[in-house]
């Protein structure tokens, strides 16, 4: 019998930890991922189980409604038959400290690390610098505890080996690269061990290994992009980030593709013949290639044309999700479209189409290749 319903999106490291857990415990779930980004947690059914409105999300099968992975993760190790959670209450609290350590800890470090990379957060150097330090400190902690353990609690695999071996695979994949993994031969080998076990490895399939660490700048963007929701959200801060410039572009941006495949493309309308002093008001404005759009070309025409209706393909990856930057205000007048000679002048915003007079310099954006 199911033990209950896991809400969660494909390809979300914590929604495939509990799963890995529910797996290798031999608890039986469901697994529902049809939940989106700003739909299912905005809808009053959504909320009134779960109010936080993040996923992971639990629904037990005794009715309890959960939120929270470490929440959830317990929940369903403590009902696989396979000790799990540890056989004292000493292993029982050893368990507690890995899976606080993975996660508040690595995780949160990679995190930070992640966030100023993607233009979450503004970039900082030192502070870029720091958590990279801190994260190193705690893989050498972990490195030198797993030297004479394979485990990190006991003999057999517990909570603490699947929920701290679900952050590694995330840090392996794009942070902590081949120079650093070569100091943590323990860390990676206990990794392996852990992701290889048959059950946990239907869940996670293959392991990916970063070659080079990403650096500011250097960032391959396009590969770092997980979830498509997380993408459109980058994409939200960067318009925030625009704000200032606001009165002097129209933006449409969309990820295209699905989950762990996916691209950010889009186009941009700038006052005037130069993109940069419009643009570089936003701090992560170098993690994207602008190249200008020429109309006359009816490529450049027909990917401009299509990001701004927002069904722009590229490679074979669909439009996903789309955001487009706030209108311009005063300056929108209803009536109609324009196109041709060096344009400028086409704004769709939703289903509307607006016209705005005056010269304008239009760019498309690309992520950068890496
Ligand atoms: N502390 C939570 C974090 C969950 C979380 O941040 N989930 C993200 C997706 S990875 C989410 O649901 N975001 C939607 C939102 O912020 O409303 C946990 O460990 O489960």
């Amino acid at each position: 019998m199911s033990a209950g319903k896991l809400h969660t999106v494909a390809g979300q490291p914590t929604g495939n930890r509990i799963k890995a857990v529910a797996a290798f415990g031999g608890v039986q779930i469901e697994s529902d991922e049809s939940w989106e980004f700003g739909v299912t947690n905005k809808s009053p059914e959504w909320l009134a189980k779960f109010p936080y409105g993040k996923i992971p999300a639990f629904e037990c099968a005794s009715g309890l409604n959960l939120y929270e992975t470490i929440a959830i993760a317990r929940y369903i190790a403590s009902l696989s038959k396979n000790s799990l959670l540890g056989t004292t209450p000493e292993e029982a609290a050893q368990v507690d400290q890995w899976v606080s350590f993975g996660d508040t800890e690595l995780f949160a470090n990679g995190s930070f690390v992640r966030y100023m990379l993607n233009g979450k957060y503004p970039y900082s150097k030192p502070i870029d610098n720091y958590y990279r330090e801190r994260n190193a400190r705690s893989l050498k902690c972990l490195e030198s505890h797993l030297a004479n353990r394979t485990y990190l609690v006991s003999e057999r695999i517990t909570l603490a080996d699947i929920s701290v071996a679900s952050v590694l695979k995330v840090q392996f994949s794009w942070l902590v690269d081949t120079a650093e993994r070569a100091a943590l031969p323990n860390t990676v080998r206990f990794f392996e061990t852990v992701s290889n076990q048959p059950a946990i490895k239907a869940v996670w399939g293959d392991s990916v290994y970063v070659d080079k660490a990403p650096q500011y700048c250097k960032f391959k963007y396009n590969e770092e992009l997980t979830l498509t929701f997380m993408s459109s959200n980058q994409i939200g801060g960067f318009f925030n980030r625009l704000e200032a410039s606001r009165k002097y572009l129209f933006g449409s941006m969309g990820v295209l593709g699905e989950p762990n495949n996916s691209v950010i493309a889009g186009c941009f309308i700038c006052r005037g013949p130069e993109y940069k002093p419009v643009l570089d008001v936003a701090p992560d404005w170098e993690s994207y290639d602008f190249e200008p759009v020429n109309l006359e070309n009816e490529a450049d025409k027909a990917y401009f044309e299509a990001a701004l209706a927002w069904d722009l393909e590229i490679d074979g990856k669909k439009w996903a999700d789309g955001k487009n930057t706030l209108a311009l205000g005063r300056e929108l007048s209803h009536s109609g479209c324009a196109f041709g000679g060096t344009v400028s002048s086409l704004l769709l915003s939703g289903a509307d189409m607006y016209y705005i007079n005056g010269p304008r310099h239009a760019v498309g954006i690309s992520r950068k290749k890496p």
